[in-house]
């Protein structure tokens, strides 16, 4: 009997049907055995048993009109899961999928992730099951404005720092933060993310991208490896697939293939990367609009048959479990050296157990998508000196933070006898920060 199967099963009984979140626990929990044998004073002060428990959840009604004269009812969420280390820190996801299971799971996985940045941010997470296709500039206007009447009140510079996540770019951003400042009336660094002249940092749109590639070379570089000639497929072509690929690319790899929820693109060429930004960013369109233009590529319907493109890594950058244990034997199959999460939880707990024995290197996205939330961070530093910094300086901080979360957890999980396990290493060293924490800051 393990230690922390107490906690595992008290997890179980208060949450019986969240699935994503008892993943996301379990992965975490397993990780954290010897940390339990080596601290018993986390045991007996219950930090296992806090740590697993968001400090507080809302969840509220969001009323807006259609462009029809309708009314749509959305439901909100914002998760509260931990302040021992800074204020609640985490994206807003807005998707029709979205229940309280994912909230907290990706609540849950962002405690660990702000912990691993170096930064004084505690986790949370919000969104809605509110889907943004389709809709016009008015109609997601609307909907900001609603769920941020409610939110306004929860939130704060140092209370709740929201920011963006699926379906949650630069024009949500500014709808809620407008709402925000209006019924507020203070012009505070509540939101990041914000529009580059009133508060934004310089490269956070391409942080969790850019921030995902320096980790992998770091990680690459350490195995006497690294991007230079590789071939490499990113799932999504949302905001952190677009800029893992621009990076990838600056870093001497070719990109082939990526995706929407509706399909893949293979171009063996290399994507072309302004082509995708016109098609995603621009248009709001579709991937398989891609095809018209560049005939070197190929369009295929279905989005999961995008791993049986061959490559050396693989940066699966769209959402959870997209990664299956049969798409992960054909990856090893053909060779795949590496695989960074950009997206949260990615890859489901077999395929991380196909890569981890088959000698792949496997990086969680705790870890090699901080980036993200790393440049919020220094966004939030900026807003509070009233200055901004440079691109350069920005990306530079960037790349420094990344390198550390490497070297932390390959460290980590080397002291726990556990080398390469860069999953443990990245919960374990996580995990210290915080419980060292609530420790010092008694039973809250
Ligand atoms: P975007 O909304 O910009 O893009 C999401 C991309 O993933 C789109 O290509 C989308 O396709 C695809 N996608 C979304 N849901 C699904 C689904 N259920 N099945 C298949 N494809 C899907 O989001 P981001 O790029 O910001 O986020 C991508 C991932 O990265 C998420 O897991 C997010 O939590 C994570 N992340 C984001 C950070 C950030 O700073 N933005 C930071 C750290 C992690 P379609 O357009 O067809 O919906
Ligand atoms: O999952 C994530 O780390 C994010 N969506 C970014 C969060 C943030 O606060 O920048």
């Amino acid at each position: 009997m393990a230690i922390l199967d107490y906690v595992k099963e008290a997890v179980r009984k208060r949450n019986p049907n969240d699935t994503e979140f008892l993943q996301a626990t379990d992965e975490v929990l397993m990780s954290l055995e010897k940390v339990a044998e080596k601290h018993p004073e986390y045991v007996e002060n219950g930090i296992f048993d806090r740590i697993i428990e968001p400090e507080r959840q809302i969840m509220f009604r969001v009323p807006w009109v259609d462009d029809h004269g309708k009314v749509q009812v959305n439901r909100g969420y914002r998760v509260e899961f931990n302040s021992a280390i800074g204020p609640y820190k985490g994206g807003l996801r807005f998707h029709p999928s979205v229940n309280l299971s994912i909230i907290k799971f990706l609540g849950f996985e962002q405690c660990f992730k702000n912990s691993l940045t170096g930064l004084p941010m505690g986790g949370g997470k919000g969104g809605s099951d509110f889907d943004p296709k389709g809709k016009s500039d008015g109609e997601i206007m609307r909907f900001c404005q609603s769920f941020m009447t409610e939110l306004y009140r929860h939130i704060g510079p140092n209370t709740d720092v929201p920011a963006g996540d699926i379906g949650v770019g630069g024009r949500e951003i500014g709808y809620l933060y407008g709402q925000y400042k209006r019924i507020r009336n203070e012009f505070t660094g509540v939101l990041t993310g914000k529009g580059l002249n009133w508060g934004g940092s310089l490269a956070r749109k391409e942080a969790t991208g850019y921030g995902l590639c320096y980790f992998t070379e770091a990680m690459l570089n350490d195995k006497g490896n690294s991007f230079k000639g590789k071939k490499v497929v990113i799932s999504g072509s949302g905001n952190v697939a677009i800029y893992a690929a621009e990076k990838a690319t600056q870093l001497g790899a070719t990109v082939i293939a990526m995706s929407d929820s509706n399909g893949y693109i293979v171009d063996n060429e290399g994507i072309d990367l302004d082509l995708v930004k016109e098609i995603k960013e621009v248009k709001r369109g579709r991937i398989k609009e891609y095809v018209d233009t560049r005939t070197s590529a190929v369009y295929t319907e279905g989005c999961k048959n995008i791993w049986n493109t061959p490559c050396d890594i693989a940066l699966p950058c769209a959402t959870q479990n997209e990664l299956d244990e049969a798409s992960a034997k054909t990856l090893v199959g053909n060779g795949v050296i590496a695989v960074c999460e950009g997206a949260n939880m990615p890859c489901t707990p077999e395929a991380i157990e196909i890569f981890q024995s088959n000698h792949v290197l496997y990086a969680p996205g705790k870890a090699s998508n901080a980036g993200g939330v790393a440049t919020s961070g220094l966004e939030m530093s900026q807003n509070s000196l009233r200055m901004s910094w440079t691109f350069e300086e920005v990306d530079q901080k960037l790349k420094t933070i990344m390198e550390n979360i490497y070297h932390t957890i390959a460290k980590t999980a080397k002291a726990y006898d556990m080398e390469d396990d860069f999953m443990a290493g990245a919960n374990i060293a996580g995990f210290e920060k915080i419980a060292v924490a609530m420790m010092e800051q008694g039973i809250v």
